[in-house]
């Protein structure tokens, strides 16, 4: 049985003062029947740690460099992430992608370095509208999950994200049929790379314009495990109802 997971991405959003959002939610969710994460911002990562103390909830990065150390001018390393409190690390986010040319193996290379420094890497997939329209999903899917993951993953230190482009931010969902035939298809693919029992056991979390009005019904969806969640986790009283949801 896959324990159920509900991660926040602030993106680029947050100052100190949002801080007290998430000592609302930490307070609000002292313990919970599902894994929580929030990924604030770097800046505010050491600060949300200390916030979120005992509290039921981790925080993560949302993104890393591959080396450990070194000459590379306004970048983080997963060692710096874990030394600032997080014990995750989002990876291959589609804003990533397109804003700093992250390719597939660009990705595996970052999520090698988190699994090694003892991050969960959550790894974000996704189709863009044109590639859907061109009914080609499946087969963007499939290269980005073979290309994207690195071979040390397990059913602890991997998370997938399914976040179809076209629905982040947009206010626009896919229906319960597109994400379950995507989720079944991510599962059937990664019990065939990992064998059944690892590949059965990662956790597979839709992400794009979920909120508290549309949650229940994709938590409902076969082989959703939960959401990686925007927008929506800014603010406590929007993201504690979406974690409601999956309890
Ligand atoms: C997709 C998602 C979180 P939003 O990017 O990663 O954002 O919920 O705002 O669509």
């Amino acid at each position: 049985m896959r324990r159920k997971m509900a991660a926040g991405n602030w993106k680029m959003n947050g100052l100190r003062s949002s801080l007290a959002e998430l000592d609302k939610l930490a307070r609000a969710h002292p313990t919970a029947k599902c894994d929580l994460l929030v990924c604030p911002p770097a800046t505010l990562l050491c600060a949300a740690a200390t916030t979120c103390g005992n509290s039921a909830i981790r925080v993560g990065g949302q993104t890393c460099h591959d080396a450990v150390s070194g000459a590379h001018t306004g970048d983080i390393s997963a060692q710096m992430l874990r030394d600032a409190g997080a014990t995750a690390v989002i990876l291959g986010h589609s804003e990533r992608r397109q804003d700093h040319d992250e390719r597939s193996e660009d990705v595996r290379l970052l999520a090698q370095a988190a699994q090694a420094a003892n991050l969960q890497t959550v790894i974000c997939v996704g189709e863009s509208l044109f590639q859907r329209q061109a009914t080609n999903t499946l087969d963007i899917i499939g290269a980005q999950l073979s290309l994207s993951i690195p071979d040390s993953s397990t059913g602890e230190n991997l998370v997938v994200a399914y976040e179809p482009v076209w629905a982040i931010g947009s206010g626009m969902t896919p229906t319960p049929d597109q994400i379950g035939e995507v989720h079944d298809f991510m599962r059937a693919r990664l019990e065939q790379r990992f064998g059944y029992g690892v590949g059965k056991s990662v956790r597979l979390l839709y992400g794009g314009s979920v909120k508290p009005a549309n949650a229940a019904e994709i938590f409902a969806i076969s082989n959703v495990d939960g959401a990686l969640v925007g927008g929506a986790s800014l603010k406590a009283e929007d993201f504690s109802p979406i974690i409601a949801a999956l309890e």
